[in-house]
């Protein structure tokens, strides 16, 4: 129940159990007949939190797809005997059982949130156990991320992406063996008010059983600055410090399950007092207009793949401050938990994505897919079940970070075709109240879908657009025909009666970093900044665009093909995270914008 992050005080222990683990690929699926689910011999040491992929030096090996295994030893101390005792694995991708000592505890579908296992049954006390997972990174249809699992000729079994991003697999985030109270606190959620010299923060608590709650806000030297008692209620602040955009301050809040006049849980975390709204052409914080620059972004980087990597994130954070920028998406998958609470700590605004990814066969066609409408397809209802699940945890998980801006539900679907309407009905009407704070709900449009060609821009309080002009041949190869359509775009939108904020969540094109042409041509860095030059000064012709992030802050690895050179290149930033020439020209835009350039004045 719940998805709270772990965290060790005196009634909850939290221990990460990351480090070497054996592994084993499983192509003949007989892992269970052959007795794996209690451990095996021959395995390879691999490192966790990590994708399997690219430690490898064979091409089969970095590429398999199927089923593949885990394990590790683990020790739990006689003095948790009266503690509920649970695995909380934050990312396996894409899919998992979980056994523990044999037995058979759950499975988990979706390779990009977090899911607990209770093992308190299963385990042995004061002696050693063995927890084994068999996984599974293939791609369907009816799956999130979307794709499909070919075989070829030789027999190999190879996923094929509906998407570029690299199938990275494995266990990407850490895995945590946590020991809480069997009565606990397992969700709380906030709402916010915020005026010039007053906050209220609306809280309301889930415990698995009592109903008496103490609960304290703390400021950041650590003095109560308001108290509240009972399962929901207002905490009020008088003469607050707001989290701001690039200016953030946490308070801690503080929630104690009692018991017979005994707390018997507790648990703390921080959260920023903040508004967010949509109204007209404005994205609002705390009732002040803020325009949005910063990335697209990948979890990605060298040796573990799409592992969570507490050193590259430092970096990227260093990178996004110093370039000026103050968003982010969380393209195309939620992100580790860490990534959050660094953004909610650095006043990092973000767009929360979930992995629905590679809903439109057409754009996937480059990629070896099919020209037909993605909605049309017999596997939709399977996939919607699975698409609304992973919003659900998404919204769960993420929900009182003040970093979270908006919810984003689908990367570039095909919304062009009227069997996309039903879906999208469906989807935008179930999610509608997952979220206390009702966040803006949105997703991106890429360019088959534009003004005149989608059917679906009824759905989102706020408008993403993927576009690329001047790289993908859309309007030309040509910057100036690619402006031109840009513009002739933008100006029906303008004309219609449709007013919601426009941000250009993609744009950019592949740069080969240390390549340099006077004049400029395609892959050179003169021609980033002459593509960026050029969509800045549409941004600026337009009232309605509240947002610029460029695709991507780095360079990160893909599938395989003849568009790309060893990956995407389209990052400001090289893989290695150092800057590309057009980082310089970002940062002079960025860091002169006001962040509330174009407020309604
Ligand atoms: C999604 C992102 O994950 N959008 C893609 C990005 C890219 O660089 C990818 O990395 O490829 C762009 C979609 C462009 C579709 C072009 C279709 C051609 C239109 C005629």
């Amino acid at each position: 129940k719940g998805l709270l992050y772990p965290v060790t005080n005196k009634f909850r222990q939290d221990q990460k159990l990351d480090g070497l683990w054996d592994f084993k690929f499983d192509p003949s699926a007989e892992g269970e007949k052959k007795g794996w689910t209690t451990g095996f011999g021959d395995p390879i040491k691999m490192p966790v939190p990590a994708s399997f992929n690219d430690f490898f030096t064979d091409k089969d090996s970095r590429e398999y797809t199927g089923d593949f295994w885990y394990a590790k030893k683990f020790f739990v101390p006689d003095y948790m005997k009266d503690k509920m005792i649970e695995l909380r694995f934050g990312a396996a991708t894409h899919r998992a059982t979980v056994y523990v000592n044999g037995q058979e505890i759950r499975s988990h579908e979706g390779g990009f949130l977090p899911f607990t296992a209770d093992i308190t049954t299963a385990i042995k006390l004061g002696e050693e156990n063995i927890v084994t997972l068999k996984m599974n990174n293939e791609l369907h249809r009816d799956a999130l991320p979307a794709g499909d699992t070919a075989i070829l000729k030789n027999g190999k079994k190879m996923s094929k992406p509906f998407f570029d991003f690299y199938n990275y697999s494995g266990l990407n985030r850490s895995v945590h063996l946590m020991a809480i109270p069997k009565e606990n606190i397992y969700d709380y959620s906030t709402t916010y008010d915020v005026s010039e010299n007053q906050a209220t923060v609306h809280y309301d608590v889930k415990a698995t059983a009592g109903s008496n709650f103490m609960v304290s806000l703390a400021d950041e030297d650590g003095q109560i600055v308001a108290t509240s008692e009972g399962q929901s209620g207002d905490l009020v602040v008088e003469n607050p410090t707001l989290w701001q955009v690039r200016d953030a301050y946490l308070y801690t809040i503080k929630f104690e399950l009692v018991e017979n006049g005994q707390t018997v849980d507790e648990y703390s975390d921080e959260i920023g007092l903040r508004t967010i709204e949509v109204k007209g052409h404005q994205i609002l914080v705390n009732h002040k207009s803020v325009y949005l620059r910063g990335f697209g972004r990948h979890e990605d980087s060298i040796y573990a793949g799409r592992a969570f990597d507490l050193n590259v994130e430092r970096r990227d954070m260093n990178l996004m401050k110093w370039i000026g920028a103050n968003s982010f998406r969380s393209s195309h998958y939620p992100y580790d938990e860490q990534v959050y609470k660094f953004a909610d700590r650095e006043g990092i605004l973000i767009i929360d994505e979930v992995p629905a990814v590679g809903f439109k066969m057409a754009a996937a066609s480059f990629l070896g897919g099919l020209n037909q409408s993605f909605f049309d397809g017999d596997w939709v209802d399977e996939l919607y079940k699975k698409h609304i699940d992973q919003v659900k945890d998404m919204i769960q998980r993420d929900k009182n970070h003040p970093s979270v801006l908006a919810w984003s539900l689908c990367n570039e679907p095909d919304t062009s075709t009227d069997s996309a309407v039903p879906y999208f009905t469906k989807l935008f009407n179930d999610s509608k109240e997952l979220d206390p704070e009702k966040r803006p709900r949105t997703f991106t449009l890429n360019e088959d879908d534009t003004f005149e060609a989608s059917k679906c821009l009824q759905f989102p309080d706020l408008y993403l657009l993927n576009r690329y002009p001047g790289w993908y041949h859309k309007w030309g190869y040509e910057i100036s025909d690619g402006e031109a359509g840009l513009r002739a775009e933008l100006d029906e939108w303008k004309n219609s009666d449709i007013d919601k904020p426009i941000v250009f969540s993609e744009y950019g094109a592949d740069t080969e970093p240390g390549l340099h042409k006077l004049p400029s041509i395609m892959w050179s860095e003169e021609y980033q900044i002459e593509l960026l030059d050029m969509f800045d000064r549409v941004f600026d012709s337009y009232d309605f665009v509240r947002g610029e992030q460029p695709w991507n802050l780095a360079d990160f690895q893909t599938v395989e093909g003849n568009m790309r050179v060893n990956g995407n290149k389209k990052g400001i930033f090289t893989r290695d995270r150092q800057p590309k020439a057009a980082a310089f020209f970002l940062k002079k835009r960025w860091t002169s914008l006001p962040l509330d350039y174009k407020a309604d004045k």
